[in-house]
């Protein structure tokens, strides 16, 4: 048996393998893994991006926080995410009509044949599939979508827009006035000032913006971070949305673990709200 790692300058995440795939598209290599700890691996220019056996972890934080959060949230945009596990999440809801853009069509095919349990529901009838870059896609949307999720590999290379103040000026204009936008935005122990300055950014176009985390054991550092921005809604789960919840049959994310993961340790606090 072999191994595989995701290597970046000062670390390594490794994974015992019994097989690996290698495919190229015009915009990345994709492989896929067949892990012993954690079930088929997807990933994308040597950084893994989904794992059969977290990546519900990962979708439920992304999605539900800000799905429950909005009052009634029936027109959604998933920018990446082709995958399928976000668009998977969110037709739990009645009535949703979901956009995912994902810029690779070959992500999208590979995901279908080889994750069905992560992909299925990009055949549902009310979602809309578009290949095209997220950043291009929104720039001709105005007061559209209810939430935005976006679900972006590393910034780096084709997603490194996702993260730039023009991207999220052209989100806050797609959005409608009450919508909300959810983001996830990387590792805390790896890079907090990345997350401080996702934040500046984010606080000089939305009053309200909240981080909360979750551990993604195969992301590096294991702990993730996600970032919740609108002009209106706060992070909240009324008694109407504390029952869905109780049917959307998560995995991970429960009433406790809604309050919980806004609970900030120090560390990120410190860098964050400059806290002492
Ligand atoms: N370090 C990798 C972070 C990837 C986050 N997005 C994954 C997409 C899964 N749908």
């Amino acid at each position: 048996m072999k191994w595989f790692s995701e290597k970046n300058d000062t670390f390594a995440l490794s994974l015992k393998i019994r097989s690996r795939k290698k495919y190229k598209s015009s915009f990345q290599k994709i492989e896929i893994l067949d892990s012993i700890q954690y079930g088929k691996v997807l990933v994308l220019d040597g950084i893994i991006q989904t794992t059969e056996n977290d990546e519900f972890i990962y979708h439920e934080m992304l999605t539900h926080i800000p799905m429950l959060s909005h009052p009634n949230a029936t027109n959604i945009l998933v920018i990446g995410g082709g995958d399928g596990g976000a668009v998977r999440e969110l037709s739990k809801y009645p009535s949703v009509k979901i956009t995912l853009v994902e810029i690779d069509p070959k992500v999208i095919k590979i995901a279908k044949k080889e994750f069905p349990n992560i992909s299925h529901a990009l055949n549902n009838k009310n979602v809309t599939i578009i290949n095209d870059d997220g950043s291009n896609f929104i720039k001709q949307k105005y007061n559209e979508y209810d939430v935005m999720i976006i679900d972006s590999s590393d910034p780096i290379s084709h997603s490194a827009n996702l993260f730039s103040t023009q991207f999220y000026k052209d989100a806050k204009n797609a959005l409608k006035k009450n919508g909300i936008l959810n983001l996830q935005s990387e590792s805390p122990i790896a890079n907090i000032n990345f997350i401080k300055s996702i934040r500046n950014t984010l606080l000089s176009l939305f009053p309200i913006v909240k981080h909360y985390f979750a551990p993604i054991p195969t992301y590096p550092t294991g702990l993730w971070s996600f970032t919740f921005a609108s002009l209106q809604h706060e992070p909240n789960l009324s008694p109407e949305k504390r029952d869905l919840l109780t049917i959307l049959n998560t995995k991970y994310l429960n009433e406790e673990i809604f309050h919980a993961c806004f609970a900030l340790p120090n560390f990120i606090k410190k860098v964050l709200y400059n806290a002492s």
